[in-house]
């Protein structure tokens, strides 16, 4: 049996990641923060228990870790301890507005952490093969499209510790011969993303201003453009990244791009509801330096995994208000339910 070791398994993409290494067999090692008020939402119904003690094992074989990327030594003491065949670096101070406020702690978890991490990894077992979360934001929306050629111009705290990991990734392949990857991933949203990114905190606004809790949608620049795939999908792709024969970088998107404007009109749409109505602009969200325009070329993924993005953009609105709406007790359009039926069927996602 194979093991996995997971960092960032609360999140969005840990956890489709989590669901997609349990249906093919994994035991599954993920690393948790310990926080005052529950952070295992998107794993529960994998991991029910409310409690971690130590090194906690669920029925489905997935075991958790108390731990943190700034903690050099709880992550070499993990690592000794499950010498896993391979590591999914998802964990981050992910969000970009939030690293202007907090460039140093962004440096130490988004940077360093990859650093502690690589070196914990390498000395548990040399053969590892890892995982590691680049992001379109390194390209700085420069030359679009953007494929693993393009050069890096980050506009971020955030992308700017994305970068240095991207190298220490490179590093490690090059100078330790390590089976090391770099995802290039570009924006990609789910019912499960973060409430604080821009499409969910579109489709969460729409769904409660249907339910009548609230009248408003604040929102910062409208112009950016962006390149939003589905996450379950995404996660796959990191896998088969790390079953290829050679170690190497691959950019993943779906290769359309659509503004932030565009995401609000079809949303709004969907739900039947008059944006002009709702939608103010508010200073507070536009960030000091900003990615104008990313889109990917993914055409070295189609190529070496014979991967696709399946889901594009209108998909993606009509899946994520669908859940939303549910999610607040409103009926659902339907369109998004249906969507994912016939796309994923009963697939190892078993959906929201
Ligand atoms: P996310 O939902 O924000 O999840 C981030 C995860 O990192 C959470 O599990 C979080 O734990 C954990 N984490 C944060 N600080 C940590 C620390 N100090 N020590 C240990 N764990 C920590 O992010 P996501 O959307 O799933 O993205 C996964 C990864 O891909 C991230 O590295 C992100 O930067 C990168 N990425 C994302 C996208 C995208 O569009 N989603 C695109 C490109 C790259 P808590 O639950 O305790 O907060
Ligand atoms: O949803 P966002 O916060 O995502 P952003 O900055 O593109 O970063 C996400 O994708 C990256 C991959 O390219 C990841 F690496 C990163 O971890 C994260 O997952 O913002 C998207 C766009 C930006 O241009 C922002 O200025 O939406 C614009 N925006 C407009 N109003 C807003 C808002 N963003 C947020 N979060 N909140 C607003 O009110």
């Amino acid at each position: 049996m194979k093991k996995a070791f997971v960092t960032g398994i609360t999140g969005q993409d840990g956890s489709y990641l989590t669901e997609l290494l349990i249906s093919k067999g994994y035991e599954v090692h993920g690393l948790v923060r310990r926080s005052s008020s529950l952070n295992t939402s998107r794993i529960c119904h994998i991991f029910p228990e409310a409690e971690i003690a130590g090194t906690s094992k669920s029925e489905s074989g997935l075991f958790l870790h108390y731990g943190d990327l700034s903690d050099s030594e709880q992550i070499s003491n993990i690592m000794d301890k499950v010498k896993p065949d391979e590591v999914y670096n998802l964990a981050a101070q992910s969000h970009v507005r939030v690293s202007f406020d907090t460039p140093e702690y962004t440096g130490n978890i988004t940077g360093l952490g990859t650093t502690r991490l690589l070196e914990a990894a390498r000395r548990s077992n040399p053969g590892v093969r890892f995982y590691q979360a680049s992001s379109s934001e390194m390209f700085g929306g420069k030359k679009p499209p953007q494929n693993e050629e393009t050069p890096f111009y980050p506009r971020s705290p955030y992308a700017c510790a994305k970068v240095y990991s991207y190298w220490m990734t490179r590093n490690y392949r090059e100078g330790y011969d390590m089976y090391a990857c770099n995802g290039i991933l570009f924006n990609h949203e789910s019912p499960r993303r973060g409430e604080t990114f821009v499409t969910r905190k579109i489709t969460r606004r729409i769904a409660r201003i249907v339910a009548g809790k609230e009248k408003t949608l604040s929102l910062g620049n409208l112009d950016a453009k962006r390149d939003w795939g589905f996450s379950p999908e995404y996660v796959e792709c990191m896998w088969m990244m790390l079953q290829q024969k050679q170690a190497t970088d691959y950019v993943i998107g779906t290769g359309e791009t659509h503004s932030v404007a565009e995401f609000v009109d079809a949303a709004f749409e969907y739900a039947g509801l008059d944006r002009e109505k709702h939608v103010q602009i508010d200073q507070k969200y536009f960030r000091p330096t900003e990615v104008d325009v990313l889109i990917a070329d993914p055409r070295k993924a189609e190529k070496n995994l014979g991967w696709k993005a399946k889901v594009k953009f209108l998909d993606l609105v009509k899946i994520m208000v669908d859940a939303d709406m549910r999610e607040f007790g409103v009926e659902p359009v339907g369109e998004g339910d249906m969507i994912l039926a016939k796309r994923f069927g009963k697939k190892w996602w078993k959906g929201d």
